[in-house]
């Protein structure tokens, strides 16, 4: 059988043999009695990354932001967001169950709030409203097909937040993609968040991780929370060393994966009942929607491409969304993007 092209997810990535070496060989020691030599080397190397004090490796990104939100809000108050965002669309509820936290979801077209939109969410401190306690960002936007918000549009978004007290979240899962894409450090894209996460375990290629990054207060603060999720690991240098190849050798090449998703959308925006505008496609994510006079729904493509070895998702009826990663070359890229081409005409 020829080469399955999984563009599900950047999460299906496979650890690289450098990391599987890193990880054969790697130092390890009882995290929870912060006795681990690499884990504490990946916590320096993320906080010096994100020109920080401190940071906290978690086992995934939905613990990190929960966390995150832990940390920042009381029960019974709000956290804005836009209305797409991975913390209350994908993360089971947990601000809910484990923060007794409020969404305030804010729909937008493109992913990208306006300080217009979250100074109108900004609930009034008076006694018979909710109050509201954080802000989270999401850059890149993957609900959004990737989008990137711009560094003046996150200055913009954090001063909003400060001039009402409000601490900022960053959903940093592809941070590294985004500034990767404006073509600046995701330090300088993050200054001013409170708190930002970012995953190891997608673009980057380690099989397992996440870092909560801040400043020392907040990262000791987060390690008791992490312990009171379960998330304290033991000897966890066996996945901190993968991810300490991943910021070597995986992050330097992340543009490669925006230029392959780049071709797929070309292609894809070509064939017939397709909307997506490839401009749009700023990073290693592409979304698109299929038009009633499509030759097929979401779900009779995603089957159709099953057959022919290429993975995606279908959201609901219509929408599609395929992801790239080091694992997909140029070549795959256009073979997926032909295949797409194919089954609707
Ligand atoms: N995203 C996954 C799915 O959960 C949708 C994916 O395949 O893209 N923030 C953002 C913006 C994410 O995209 C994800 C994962 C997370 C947080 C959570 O990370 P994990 O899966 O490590 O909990």
């Amino acid at each position: 059988m020829s080469k399955i092209i999984d563009l599900r997810s950047d999460t299906v990535t496979h650890p690289t043999p450098s990391m599987r070496r890193a990880m054969a060989s790697a130092e390890v020691g009882d995290d929870v009695y912060g006795e681990d030599p690499t884990v504490n080397r990946l916590e320096e190397r993320a906080a010096e990354l994100l020109e920080r004090e401190a940071a906290v490796f978690v086992p995934t990104g939905t613990m990190g932001n929960q966390i995150a939100i832990h940390l920042h809000t009381v029960p019974g108050s709000e956290v804005v967001a836009e209305a797409g965002a991975h913390v209350f669309n994908f993360e089971m509820g947990a601000m809910a169950a484990l923060s007794g936290a409020l969404p305030r979801p804010i729909p937008t077209a493109m992913g990208i709030l306006s300080p217009r939109q979250v100074e109108e969410a900004i609930q009034p401190r008076t006694g018979y409203r909710t109050p509201t306690r954080l802000l989270v960002l999401e850059n890149s936007h993957n609900l959004a097909g990737g989008r990137v918000t711009p560094l003046d549009r996150m200055r913009d978004l954090i001063a909003v937040a400060r001039a009402h007290h409000l601490p900022v979240h960053l959903d940093g899962a592809r941070i590294h993609n985004a500034a990767a894409f404006l073509g600046i450090s995701a330090a300088e894209l993050a200054r001013g968040c409170d708190t930002i996460m970012f995953c190891l375990s997608k673009g980057l290629a380690s099989p397992v991780g996440s870092l909560l990054v801040g400043n020392a207060d907040t990262v000791r603060e987060a390690r008791r929370i992490r312990k009171m999720f379960g998330g304290g690991m033991r000897q966890v240098g066996v996945l901190a060393a993968a991810g300490l190849v991943a910021l070597d050798e995986m992050l330097p090449r992340l543009a490669e994966d925006h230029a392959t998703a780049g071709t797929l959308a070309r292609i894809i925006a070509a064939a017939p009942g397709v909307e997506l505008d490839p401009a749009t496609v700023e990073t290693n994510i592409v979304f698109f929607s299929l038009a009633e006079r499509a030759a097929l729904t979401a779900p009779q493509l995603v089957a159709g491409l099953r057959e022919r070895g290429v993975f995606s998702n279908a959201l609901g009826p219509a929408r599609i969304r395929m992801v790239t990663h080091y694992e997909i070359s140029m070549e795959d890229a256009e073979h997926a993007g032909a295949q797409v081409a194919d089954l609707l005409s």
